[in-house]
């Protein structure tokens, strides 16, 4: 490493210094001091380097990852800024057109009646725009143009009861949130809130890495596409990793997936999960359970029986912790080494205020040393402050 310094310290000479021999005195000084310097930088970098936390976000497209992250930014105070707003903004602008043409060709296929006759035009008038090539987001003047039509069309029965039979195509999740709140958002002054920018949906492609410090802990978190067009990326992010935090939607398990409209989302899910908690790669590295969209799972359990798609569900399936309990044990069996300890964590990633409670970790000493049982992550030395309930070993 000297050697190495050695030659930095060359590089950062001026050239006349190292040409003219009555500064040779001088020049050895500045040299030593430029020396020293870059030993200081390099030792800090690797003190800062064995003390990063490098989290690696993996699950199925749409799992929440990214949402996770942006919570992650919001509890750490890091604001977004101008630009950032903008394009969230514009995210949400086509968010909600998108989902709207979903709703009304699905009401055409399903064969439901529109509650009023007026609504076929505004039907068409939002079934007429199309996003621009290869431009993502859309622009409040354009948005103006629809908000009536869109206010008409999500008060409409026939409308709603295609929301109803969601789970029979594909739909974002947040579209309800947001023409719930279209009043607000259709707005020519419209600037999204905090929550808005949690529903947004923008699906992941590429990896996104955000840096935080947390109580004095450097954390890296890498982010990623979950689709499976995305997942050949995964393997690049694989090296110097302390945790992976994988995200599971736990109130998908009626649905199938955007990629292939057949497997059944929960079972993709259990299946990617094998692959990586099996994996030789990660003998060292602690993988914690996220079953996230405990908001929508505590919805979908008052009308979907889980018992449809897993008949080898067992306890009651209108009670949250029988079903919570069995998503648990099934992504627990996909484990062949049982003996490292796998925890998990229910989770809501657009509720702030649960959210910080639960993802705030601090470093202790003591965290390698509690027992299984306990609220210990073993995410690196640092440890998960629970929310209520615990999170639990399996
Ligand atoms: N209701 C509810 N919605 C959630 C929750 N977590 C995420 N979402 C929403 O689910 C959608 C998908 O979330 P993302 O964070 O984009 O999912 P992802 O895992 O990053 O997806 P990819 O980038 O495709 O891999 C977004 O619209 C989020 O707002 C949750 O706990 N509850
Ligand atoms: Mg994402």
């Amino acid at each position: 490493m000297s050697g190495v310094v050695r030659s930095l310290s060359r590089c950062l000479l001026p050239a006349e210094a190292s040409r003219d021999p009555g500064n040779s005195k001088e020049s050895s000084r500045e040299a030593r001091r430029k020396s020293r310097e870059i030993d200081a930088m390099l030792a800090r970098e690797r003190r800062a380097v064995r003390r990063l936390v490098k989290i690696l976000l993996l699950g199925a497209g749409e799992s929440g990852k990214s949402t996770f992250l942006k919570q992650m930014r919001i509890i750490n105070g890091q604001e977004f800024d101008k630009k950032a707003l903008l394009d969230f903004r514009d995210t949400i602008y086509e968010n909600i057109l998108k989902g709207m043409r979903v709703l009304v060709d699905a009401r055409d296929k399903l064969g439901l009646s529109w509650q009023s006759g007026e609504n076929e035009k505004q039907g068409m008038l939002v079934m007429s725009w199309e996003g621009r090539v290869g431009v993502s987001g859309v622009e409040p003047g354009e948005f103006q143009l629809y908000v009536m039509a869109l206010s008409a069309l999500w008060a409409d029965s026939g409308i709603q009861e295609a929301y109803t039979r969601r789970s029979e195509f594909q739909l974002s999740e947040s579209v309800k949130y947001f023409l719930d709140n279209l009043d607000r958002i259709g707005q020519l002054s419209y600037i999204p809130s905090k929550q808005d920018i949690l529903f947004a949906r923008k699906a992941t492609k590429g990896i996104v890495e955000h840096d935080f410090v947390i109580k004095k802990i450097p954390f890296k978190m890498v982010d990623v596409g979950g689709q499976r067009s995305q997942r050949q990326k995964w393997f690049q992010c694989f090296d110097g990793i302390t945790s992976i935090l994988f995200m599971v939607s736990s109130s998908e398990y009626d649905q199938v997936l955007m990629e292939d409209r057949r497997t059944n989302r929960l079972v993709e899910s259990m299946n990617i999960f094998e692959t990586i908690v099996n994996n030789k790669l990660f003998l060292n590295v602690s993988i914690i359970l996220f079953l996230n969209k405990t908001d929508l799972l505590v919805d979908k359990i008052r009308t979907v029986n889980i018992c449809k798609n897993f008949p080898e569900f067992r306890g009651d399936p209108r009670r949250l912790e029988d079903v919570q309990a069995f998503l648990v044990q099934s992504f627990s069996r996909k484990r062949r080494n049982r003996s490292k300890p796998l925890f998990h964590h229910f989770t809501t990633a657009i509720d702030t205020e649960i959210s910080a409670l639960s993802f705030m970790p601090s470093r202790t000493p003591s965290c390698r040393k509690t027992s299984k049982t306990s609220c210990c992550s073993d995410l690196g030395d640092a440890r998960w402050h629970p929310p209520h309930p615990p999170p639990t070993v399996l």
